[in-house]
């Protein structure tokens, strides 16, 4: 369920710190909304919020700079919104946008666009910061079945002692601003104290399996050991430019083995679907660790394509490994590198991508786990779970067993490495993998196949948690 942040009208000083620091604490959607506020002042703003974080933003006004900033969700207000074609609506949708716009009506659900993700319905409460805006909604309000696909966030004077009502109400999310900026020195206790009562009011188990998107499940903790990693990753990008070699024994990276993602998403093509595609899929719904994997193309052709996966992750604030082509992951500045059982050692990648760029590894067998945590790989995709057809030239099937076996033995000789299982893998197989011992999964077609993948997401999030 989600939990949104709107900025006030005016600027306020200080304001992109506290943005940064709501980010940090785990908000996954701002709505940037200044009504008056110039082109220029919009730009001051988006460039002092950390680029990693501005794929969780959605602009109200001056829409013309999203792609500047890689800001992929779009807001029309209701007058906004009647002067939009459905054409263009459906356009921005195929361009990987997230839309949203806002109704004071409730039978106006009927009527929306279905090409939006989320629609704000309100004031459901007398509002906080806009004088004079109050409820027309009862206080025994039921957000009754309706026709519109997307979600209904509950907006208007919400703050801690009524978001449990609004919740009962029936919405699938709330959006708060005057709970949030009326005092902003307390902004991040306040979003925190909302965060856990939003919580703790959801009821149904899929509201209860809505982790937010881009997180871990149950994540300020890791959301601030992600920010300082990703500040690391930063320096280390900057680092990795001006003096690529290896550093052997580099002290400051195996720490950072507990930031690998639980849910990776391996990118395919099908005779429907470019690798871009199916990346543009995971991330919608939600994936934030791709990893690129083209095979059977020359390296200048995967360029070209990391390039483009490289803006999209960026734009969800996403990370992006590379499989096969150190050179390709180095040009891009990726966050890793993925390394095949045929392919280069885990050393001589560093060499040629620099010492700190995370480095992944596949095993099949025991002797395979033990080179790879031997050679420093940061993690190690052991598979095949079972049969697949995404991957041609499969290594013997390990079954659950043979992961029981081997993450066993790894325990036994002392062994951390995260151990990622691949192959074959469906939301139904997570528990068991996870029971073995298992740091996460990898899948490609259980996503890329998902009739709906936002909920296949959903329920992999649930039981990765
Ligand atoms: N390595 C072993 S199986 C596999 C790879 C890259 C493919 C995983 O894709 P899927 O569709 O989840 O089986
Ligand atoms: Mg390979």
């Amino acid at each position: 369920m989600e939990l949104i942040v709107i900025t006030r009208p005016e600027m306020l000083p200080g304001e992109a710190a506290i943005i940064n620091q709501l980010f940090v604490h785990g908000l996954a959607r701002l709505q940037v909304r200044k009504p008056g506020a110039t082109e220029a002042e919009f730009r001051t703003l988006l460039e002092q919020i950390e680029p990693h974080f501005r794929g969780r933003i959605a602009l109200h006004q001056h829409h013309e700079l999203a792609n500047d900033f890689g800001i992929t969700g779009l807001h029309f207000t209701e007058a906004n919104r009647l002067a939009q074609s459905e054409g263009l609506l459906e356009a921005l949708k195929n361009n990987g946008f997230t839309i949203s716009t806002s109704t004071h009506d409730p039978e106006a659900l009927e009527r929306l666009s279905h090409h939006f993700d989320y629609a704000f319905l309100g004031p459901v409460f007398d509002s906080i910061s806009k004088e004079g805006y109050s409820s027309k909604f009862p206080g025994n309000f039921k957000l009754e079945n309706h026709s519109f696909p997307g979600k209904v966030i509950a907006l208007g004077g919400i703050h801690a002692e009524n978001l449990k009502s609004a919740i009962e109400m029936g919405f699938d999310g709330t959006a708060v601003l005057g709970s949030i900026w009326q005092n902003p020195d307390n902004a991040i206790a306040q979003f925190e104290q909302l965060r856990s009562l939003q919580k703790s009011s959801q009821q149904s188990s899929f509201q209860q399996s809505s982790c937010i998107p881009g997180l871990k499940p149950g994540a300020i903790d890791l959301a601030l050991k992600m920010h300082a990693f990703a500040e690391k990753q930063i320096n280390s990008k900057a680092k990795a430019v001006h003096c690529p070699g290896f550093q052997p024994g580099d002290p400051g990276k195996k720490d950072e083995a507990d930031f690998v993602d639980r849910l990776h998403f391996i990118s395919n093509e099908t005779g429907t679907m470019s690798h871009i595609d199916s990346i543009r899929l995971a991330l919608k719904a939600g994936c934030r660790w791709i990893q690129l994997r083209v095979k059977n193309r020359p390296e200048e052709e995967v360029l070209p394509i990391a390039w483009e996966a490289t803006r999209l992750c960026d734009g969800y604030g996403a990370r992006l490994i590379i499989n096969d082509f150190p050179r390709v992951a180095l040009a891009v500045q990726a966050f890793g590198l993925h390394l095949g059982l045929t392919d280069m050692p885990v050393p001589e990648a560093h060499a040629l991508v620099g010492g700190k760029m995370v480095i992944g590894g596949t095993a099949n067998t025991w002797e395979d786990i033990t080179r790879r945590i031997g050679e420093g790989a940061d993690y190690i995709g052991l598979g095949p779970f079972r049969f697949t057809n995404t991957k041609q030239n499969l290594s013997p099937i390990l079954g659950i067993g043979g992961y029981r076996t081997l993450v066993l033995k790894m325990q036994e000789a002392g062994h951390s490495t995260p151990i990622i299982a691949i192959g074959g893998i469906t939301p139904d197989d997570i528990g068991e993998l996870r029971e073995a011992g298992l740091h996460g999964v990898a899948m490609s077609g259980a996503l890329i196949g998902a009739a709906d993948p936002q909920k296949t997401f959903y329920q992999i999030q649930q039981a990765l948690c």
